[in-house]
């Protein structure tokens, strides 16, 4: 069968999507290094390609189309559905990704045969063999489909078939993207891939939504499969997205052997949490001669009862222990802060102070999200200023909830006034320049101009 495999491309809402952060499509990848013995498979990746999808289906002619999803795309993933089976209602059209496991039902659609709500080896080869099935007998072919686990069907209704599940890691195909990957970067390196080594997070952070993708159990991905995927990456920096790469003492150790007995030589970004930095503190230094270049990290309050709220599993004491650490040994630090909707004019001028404190490189301030899946959607689905079916607006770059204190448009006014202060006033960009060269600097610089201006257009255009 020919597959074509699509990234959506980019929404105009979203921020990180800008040349400082704009990863690959691990997902594609995967999928693609299912398939890629058996079938032609080709990724059409949207955010980097000029080319309509139509112009693409005329030269590849797919019998499968399969899009990879986030939330913010659902219209746009629902209009590349109706654009294939207008090019060709033959065509069978599926979507996966992080959205088709979180709400699968925002695809319920005439244009949708398939959504993967999550996948596996077996689920995967279940579904392409009946696929082929269906060539010659399609009755048949439709009964296999809707017994296997994880895939719903339009003729179904896209009812759930009850089985649970999580999607699993599995081994990409980094060269599918080729083409593309010089392109792709992170947090200003570029170009830059991206991997997991483990999966899960047991922190269980009231805004976040990663424990609810991956599971509230930290378990780290087969070894041999990450050493053959380590091992395939040309690019000279591995952004890792787990959600805490300091989970535990076994994970840090069992990766600087892999790192050793490979003899890489590259740069490394991690997602860490406050509390995994200073348990396992003495590794830090380890992981910087390794490579450890730079750490995202949530800080996210300047009040305690709000980090005690979030059920984060430190305070802003740990949070200045951390930086304090981070700047000693020379780790970049890209942290994250939420402006919660009570905040008032005097809580905005004391989260400038903290950060000022903690003195991080590059700082995102973005408003409490209570996304669908969250137990904060229930809390606030009173306060909310969009319906859920509103997708574009659940990007985490805009004020979902009421605020108390302030009007709307004072408050993104204070978000505009906070961004603009913490990234080109505090952050000493001589000295950063000094360290990490011009180019990254400008990379990161325009990152925060693309935030400022997004807060600045949806300031003016508050009702
Ligand atoms: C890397 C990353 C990105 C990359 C690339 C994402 C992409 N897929 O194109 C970049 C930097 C571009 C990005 C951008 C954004 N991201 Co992002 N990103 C991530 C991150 C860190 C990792 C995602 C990942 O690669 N996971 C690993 C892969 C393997 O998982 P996967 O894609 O789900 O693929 C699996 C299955 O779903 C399946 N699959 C995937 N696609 C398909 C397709 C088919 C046909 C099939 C059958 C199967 C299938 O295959 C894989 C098997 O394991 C996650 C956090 C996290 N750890 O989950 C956030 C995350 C996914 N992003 C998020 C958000 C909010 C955004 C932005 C909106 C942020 C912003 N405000 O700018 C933008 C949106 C960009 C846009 N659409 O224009 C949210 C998602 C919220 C949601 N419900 O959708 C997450 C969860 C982070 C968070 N805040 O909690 N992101």
């Amino acid at each position: 069968m020919k597959i074509l495999l699509v990234r959506p491309p980019r929404i105009k809402q979203a921020i990180t999507v800008s040349d400082f952060m704009f990863a690959e499509p691990l997902g594609l990848e995967m999928i693609y290094g299912q398939f890629e013995e058996h079938h032609e498979v080709e990724i059409f990746d949207m955010m980097v390609e000029k080319g309509s999808l139509t112009g693409r289906l005329a030269k590849v002619l797919p019998e499968v189309v399969g899009i990879t999803s986030l939330c913010i795309d659902v219209f746009e993933v629902l209009s590349l559905c109706r654009e294939a089976k207008g090019f060709n209602p033959e065509i069978t059209t599926m979507v996966g990704g992080t959205q088709a496991f979180l709400s699968p039902r925002s695809f319920a659609d005439p244009s949708v045969d398939y959504i993967a709500e999550f996948v596996d080896e077996s689920n995967l080869k279940q579904l392409f063999a009946s696929l082929e099935l269906a060539n010659v007998d399609k009755p048949e072919a439709e009964e296999k489909i809707a017994l296997i686990p994880g895939i719903r069907t339009s003729f179904k209704g896209f009812a759930s078939n009850g089985v649970k599940g999580r999607n699993q890691y599995l081994l990409p195909n980094r060269e599918s993207t080729s083409r593309y990957r010089p392109k792709y970067s992170y947090f200003g390196y570029k170009p830059a891939a991206i991997m997991e080594f483990g999966t899960g997070c047991a922190k269980g952070c009231e805004f976040c939504l990663r424990w609810r993708i991956e599971g509230s159990e930290e378990k780290l991905i087969d070894r041999e499969l990450i050493k053959k995927d380590l091992a395939s990456i040309q690019e000279p920096t591995i952004m890792l997205v787990d959600n805490d790469f300091f989970a535990s003492e076994q994970k840090l150790r069992t990766f600087f052997c892999l790192v050793r007995e490979l003899k890489l030589r590259k740069n490394f970004i991690v997602y860490a949490s406050v509390k995994g930095i200073l348990s396992y503190e003495p590794l830090v230094k380890e992981f910087q001669d390794l490579g450890l270049k730079a750490v995202i990290i949530g800080y996210e309050s300047f009040n305690d009862t709000e980090l005690a709220d979030y059920r984060k599993k430190s305070d802003t004491h740990d949070n200045l222990k951390v930086a304090r650490i981070l700047e000693h040994v020379g780790i970049e630090v890209w942290a994250s802060f939420i402006a919660h909707p009570d905040w008032s004019k005097e809580d905005f001028r004391k989260l400038r102070k903290t950060v000022s404190l903690l003195k991080p490189q590059i700082s995102s301030i973005n408003p409490l999200t209570p996304f669908p899946n969250l137990p904060l959607y229930e809390k606030y689905k009173d306060r909310l200023l969009y319906p859920r079916e509103d997708y574009k607006s659940w990007s985490f770059g805009q004020v979902m909830i009421r605020p108390s204190k302030l009007s709307l448009r004072e408050y993104y006014y204070e978000l505009l006034i906070t961004n603009l202060y913490v990234n080109l006033v505090v952050n000493h960009k001589t000295e950063m320049i000094k360290r990490y060269g011009f180019r990254r600097v400008i990379r990161l610089a325009a990152g925060s101009v693309w935030n400022l201006l997004r807060y600045c257009r949806l300031m003016i255009n508050v009702v």
